[in-house]
């Protein structure tokens, strides 16, 4: 270990103490005397890395928060009102919550191996402590691998596993914040000692290492956030969802054929139900006073871009079924069956002007695969719950 001198007294006595060797049937491998040569490991190269990955995944989790309670709101969260405003705010923070990911791929793997050796320290465990201390690493790195594992492959809207993504995913956050907060305190004096950089020459390697990373960081960034930032669209290159992309402005996640809901019935209508339930077809529906707004569509896979939309305020519709001011309602889809077949709206989208049943995107009628006939659209909303292929709109 480099920098031994720079530690606390207690510390520098843990270090020091010499460990016993393995047992010969064991000297081998990662066991071997010297088997981990690389002089840019060691304690501040982990601390450095440790720092960047320990930002990226704070950052993930404050962001993840949002976009948890934005989709499955507590119902004191509900009552206290949800963000309408500023419309484009979950775009920054999904996006952000996806990036930081990405970043924190080549973080963490940059992290285990700077500190991958202590996997083979002899004996596995030296007290009980010790053993809690490696058990808290382990839920660590599992919660983490699983976290970035199951982020990444979402965003490619791949699911090769048995359980729920959102709510495993959320599960594993707390699991993983938890056991980030007692590995930071268990190794407190050791971050503390290496904080700041040692005035000694940094060993070989070490500033290789990390400029390495960070240059693996932002190759990963700057090819990956064009998905959700304009001036980057141009360096795209491996974010799964282009914007642009199929024929339209606007990327689509679940085309109309892979909804099932392409055949929209000739006699298609909306219903309204409330005290003065009406049906109106689609003619009716233009015929009606209408409002054109820049709003985006903020996938919680990362991707997000503006559409321009015209259609009937939803305030409209439900003040001719009778429904006042602060009324919820649920908005149904043709779609038959699926996790997005319906969305609820809580007041503060209901109310605002500016939530749509859009019938246009960018000046010409919606097509099959953004909604048509009619799609829900409000301000500051995931893009999951902007439901296509709308039929029906009911009080909660
Ligand atoms: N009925 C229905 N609405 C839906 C979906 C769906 O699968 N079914 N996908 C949602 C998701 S995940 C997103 S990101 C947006 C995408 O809208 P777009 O395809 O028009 O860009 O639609 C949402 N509305
Ligand atoms: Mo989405």
């Amino acid at each position: 270990m480099e920098d031994v001198n720079s530690l606390p007294p207690s510390a520098r006595r843990r270090l020091d103490r010499p460990l016993p060797a393995p047992p010969d049937a064991l000297r081998r491998g990662p066991f071997r005397a010297g088997a981990f040569r690389s002089p840019a490991r060691g304690p501040r190269t982990a601390v450095v890395l440790g720092r960047w990955l320990g930002a990226a995944l704070l950052l993930c989790f404050a962001t993840g928060l949002v976009s948890h309670l934005l989709q499955d709101p507590p119902s004191r969260l509900l009552a206290v009102g949800l963000p309408t405003r500023p419309p484009w705010g979950y775009r920054v923070t999904q996006g952000l919550h996806v990036a930081c990911g990405l970043a924190a791929v080549p973080l963490a793997g940059a992290k285990l191996w700077s500190v991958y050796p202590r996997l083979f320290e002899w004996p596995p465990a030296r007290s009980v402590r010790h053993a809690l201390e490696r058990a808290a690493v382990a839920a660590l790195v599992a919660a983490v691998l699983l976290e970035l594992f199951t982020g990444l492959l979402n965003t490619l809207q791949w699911y090769p596993w048995p359980f729920p993504f959102r709510q495993t995913h959320y599960w594993t956050a707390w699991t993983a914040v938890g056991a980030l907060l007692v590995h930071l305190a268990v190794k407190a004096p050791e971050i503390a000692a290496h904080w700041r950089r040692a005035r000694s020459v940094p060993p070989a390697g070490r500033r290789a290492v990390l400029a390495a990373t960070a240059a693996a960081v932002g190759a990963v960034t700057l090819t990956t956030a064009g998905q959700s930032v304009p001036w980057l669209r141009a360096l795209d290159l491996f974010a799964p969802r282009r914007p642009g992309a199929g024929g339209s402005a606007l990327p689509v996640n679940r085309t109309a054929a892979q909804a099932g809901t392409v055949a929209v019935p000739a006699d298609w209508h909306l219903t309204v139900n409330g005290p003065t339930p009406y049906r109106l077809d689609l003619a009716a529906l233009r015929a009606l006073p209408q409002t054109t707004a820049v709003l985006p569509i903020a996938c919680v896979e990362g991707w997000s871009a503006n559409g321009q939309w015209t259609g009937v305020p939803l305030p409209d519709l439900l003040r001719r079924a009778g429904l006042p001011p602060g009324s919820a309602v649920r908005v149904t889809s043709l779609e038959a069956d699926g996790p997005y077949r319906t969305t609820d709206v809580p007041a503060p989208y209901a109310d605002h002007p500016r939530t749509l049943l859009a019938l246009a995107l960018d000046g010409r009628p919606l097509t099959p695969d953004h909604g048509f006939p009619a799609r829900l659209i409000a301000p500051d909303r995931p893009g999951v719950l902007q439901t296509k292929w709308v039929t029906r709109i009911d009080p909660l």
